[in-house]
């Protein structure tokens, strides 16, 4: 383990975490590229984009029921503990996240920075008028896919973020003043999807240390200034154990 990255993990250091789908791999939640990816029987075009869920909502609908089944069954692991107790223990930390699946949360982690929205949200598909822009919805057996809206009886959407569609931009203002920090650590992410993927070499323009930890190279690797190869589960603790006296 670096030295480097231990000695500059002080108590009032800027820290900011941006964690990808390999966090939550070690929990049971499938990652969505590679070997075992979400996506190997679809090209992420075909399901998560609003034209697919225009063209066919009940086959994106009974994608994400299958998910939120799986996730309620997960569990955070290691990693998902050792950054909520940072987000407790460094007084300048932030999580920025893409997952959707609320693990971090779950956790106890303060302040997530939920990128992609989050698959325990649900919104009104036609955004009519009297339904909030985005409500918590738990169920896991839905009676009727597509879920029907409350107000207008239309049909109700994943509160996510699908390709093509703008984050929310708060969500966006936070996440790069986060990526102002002095040591910024990309876990268990292909680094591949914009704008997260840009708060990387953000961070680096505003002078931050940069670690990328996961098992696999990715366009990241040869941009930080450290690269840990290992699962999130196991490299996170091993660091975590280092910390003195923070
Ligand atoms: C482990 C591990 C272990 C395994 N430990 N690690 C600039 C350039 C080019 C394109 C664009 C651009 N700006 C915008 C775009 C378009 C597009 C984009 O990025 N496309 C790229 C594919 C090229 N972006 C967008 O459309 C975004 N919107 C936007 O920018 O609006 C403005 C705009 C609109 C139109 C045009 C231009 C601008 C929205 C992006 C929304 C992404 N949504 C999804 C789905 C969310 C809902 C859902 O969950 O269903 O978010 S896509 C999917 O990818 C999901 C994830 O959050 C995201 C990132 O995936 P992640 O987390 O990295 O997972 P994987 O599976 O890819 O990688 C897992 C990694 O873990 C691997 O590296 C493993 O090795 C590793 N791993 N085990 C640690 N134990
Ligand atoms: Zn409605």
């Amino acid at each position: 383990m670096s030295r480097d990255l231990v000695d500059r993990l002080q108590p009032d250091a800027r820290i900011t975490v941006l964690t990808g789908a390999g966090v939550s791999a070690a929990s049971g939640v499938p990652t969505f590229r590679g070997a075992d990816g979400l996506w190997k029987n679809f090209r992420p075009e075909t399901l998560a984009t609003a034209e697919a869920f225009g063209r066919d909502p009940k086959l994106v609908w009974e994608w994400y029921a299958w998910r939120r089944f799986r996730i309620a069954a997960c569990d955070p692991n290691a990693a998902h503990r050792v950054l909520a107790d940072w987000s407790r223990r460094f007084k300048n930390f932030n999580l920025i996240t893409q997952n959707v699946d609320g693990l971090h949360e779950r956790a106890g982690t303060r302040n997530t920075i939920c990128l992609h929205g989050s698959i325990w949200e649900v919104g009104c598909w036609q955004g009519c008028a009297t339904a909030p822009r985005r409500w918590r919805d738990d169920t896991l057996s839905f009676a009727e896919i597509p879920p029907r809206c409350p107000h207008c009886r239309g049909p109700i959407r994943p509160g996510v973020v699908w390709f093509g569609e703008t984050l929310d931009p708060t969500v966006v203002r936070q996440a790069s003043k986060a990526a102002e920090c002095d040591v910024f650590i990309t876990v268990g992410t292909s680094a591949i999807v914009y704008p997260a993927a840009g708060f990387i070499t953000a961070a680096r323009h505003h002078g931050a240390y940069t670690v990328e930890i996961n098992p696999e190279t990715t366009p990241a690797t040869s941009a930080v200034d450290l690269s840990l190869r290992g699962g999130a589960e196991m490299v996170l603790p091993l660091i975590d154990q280092q910390l003195v006296g923070v």
